[in-house]
């Protein structure tokens, strides 16, 4: 047995200096400690994130309601049972909130008590994090996951309206997770660079995920060729590919995109988005469409998803009720997992898998709003994903992830894996 002996929370401060929820989790093993990210592009269909709405503290975005509800609610049913029960565990969190989108405890207080369970399970059976999730999941983990990094922060990121969100760099020619990671920090040292020279220091501001916001630029043609004349000063021509997320449901008003000042039809995004993957090396799209344009996604993955990897953030939310209606309809053939749009690790871990059953690929991701939590490093190797998007090889909230994979490569030795340019055929093995 390992018991829950205590659960404590409290409010503490997340990478964009809001307030996020922290959870103590104490058993006879120690004190296992999680905390939730916050997202600001969020999608429409996420589960509830649970503000305050008290003007007077932090804008209306205090986290002391989510607080409470962990330590007044949560924690008196919790406390007591086993660690490594984590499905029933979250199941009795799901029961006594009771409501489909987690709008009774808020999915910030419900998430860092699950994720605290994982930490203190694996502890309880002597497992490292990756290897304890890999048994939740079902897999012998060894796979370390292509990083998408995301240095050029555009749209909401980067307090641009109407702006490609993501431009990423996908290590996809490199031999293991540390050589890849390298080469994504140099050419990210080599974009500064090339901004600095071009425009001064105002050239290399810093969005929210750690990559550069240059206010100088707007058009993606221009983010991309600067992208790629950095990859080739780093001397890693061809052994990188871009990684796009435009979070589109963020500029699409009444049934039309709108990029810049040009306005777009849902087809009409569509075939840039076709002209642009003829341009450049890119072989993944995240979002490309908005989060309820089902419609334009079939037609996007119809025309290119053989080749580029259609990636439902807003569209899927997480949720395996709109993960299968996308199966269904052939709306993408790829799922961005982020734990907080859905509220427990154990619902995560289900997404993952109907992705994966149906030669789906899921893609491990960070918010935009982070913490030092570095759970998703685990979390993608404990599942074999294959993919992590965590933003620049910068900022401690982004490299706490990328620092942990690095450690979790040296642990395994020989047995660690790098898909590299087969992140898409191999995610099942
Ligand atoms: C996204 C995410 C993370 P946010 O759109 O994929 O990069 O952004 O957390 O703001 O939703
Ligand atoms: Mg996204």
């Amino acid at each position: 047995m390992s018991k829950i002996i205590s659960i404590k929370a409290r409010e503490v401060l997340d990478s964009r200096g809001n307030p996020t929820v922290e959870v103590d989790l104490v058993t006879e093993q120690g004190i296992f400690r999680s905390m939730t990210p916050s997202g600001a592009s969020a999608g429409q269909h996420e589960a509830l994130e649970l503000r305050d709405k008290d003007n007077t503290r932090y804008f209306g975005k205090g986290t002391l309601k989510a607080v409470a509800n962990v330590n007044k609610k949560i924690a008196p049913k919790i406390v007591g049972l086993d660690c490594i029960h984590q499905e029933t565990i979250d199941n009795i969190m799901l029961k006594l909130d009771g409501t489909e989108n987690k709008d009774k405890f808020g999915a910030n207080a419900i998430l860092p008590v699950s994720m605290a369970v994982t930490k203190a399970g694996a502890v309880a059976k002597n497992l490292p994090l990756y290897e304890y999730i890999g048994v939740l999941f079902g897999v012998i983990p060894h796979k370390l996951p292509v990083p998408m990094c995301n240095v050029i922060n555009g749209g909401k990121h980067a307090g641009q309206e109407n702006s490609i969100q993501e431009h990423m760099l996908m290590p996809t020619g490199a031999k293991s997770f540390s050589e890849g990671i390298r080469y994504v920090s140099e050419s990210y040292q080599h974009l500064a660079k090339l901004l600095k020279e071009k425009f001064g220091a105002g050239g290399v501001l810093i969005g929210d995920e750690g990559g550069y916001a240059p206010p100088q630029i707007s058009t993606v043609n221009e983010r991309l060729d600067l992208m790629l004349k950095a990859v080739e000063n780093s001397g890693y021509k061809d052994l990188m590919h871009i990684a796009l997320d435009p979070a589109s449901s963020e500029f699409f008003y009444d049934g039309k995109y709108k990029i810049g000042n040009k306005t777009f039809s849902g087809g009409e995004m569509v075939d840039f988005y076709v002209d642009l993957c003829k341009t450049y090396p890119i072989i993944s799209i995240e979002d490309g469409l908005a989060e309820d344009d089902w419609a334009s996604w079939v037609e996007l993955t119809k025309k290119i998803g053989t080749e580029v990897q259609i990636v439902g953030d807003d569209l899927f939310v997480t949720n395996t009720k709109r993960i299968e209606k996308g199966i269904k309809m052939g709306a993408a053939n790829s799922v961005l997992i982020k734990l907080n749009q859905i509220g427990t690790v154990t619902e995560t871990l289900n997404a993952i898998k109907m992705a994966h059953d149906q030669g789906w690929t899921a893609v491990v991701s960070h918010r935009s709003g982070e913490t030092e939590d570095n759970f998703i490093a685990d979390l993608v190797v404990g599942t074999s994903s294959g993919q992590i998007k965590t933003g620049a090889p910068a900022r401690s909230d982004r490299n706490a992830k990328y620092n942990q994979l690095l450690r979790i490569e040296e642990q395994l030795g020989e047995k660690a894996e790098y898909p590299g340019i087969d992140f898409r055929m191999d995610h099942l093995a």
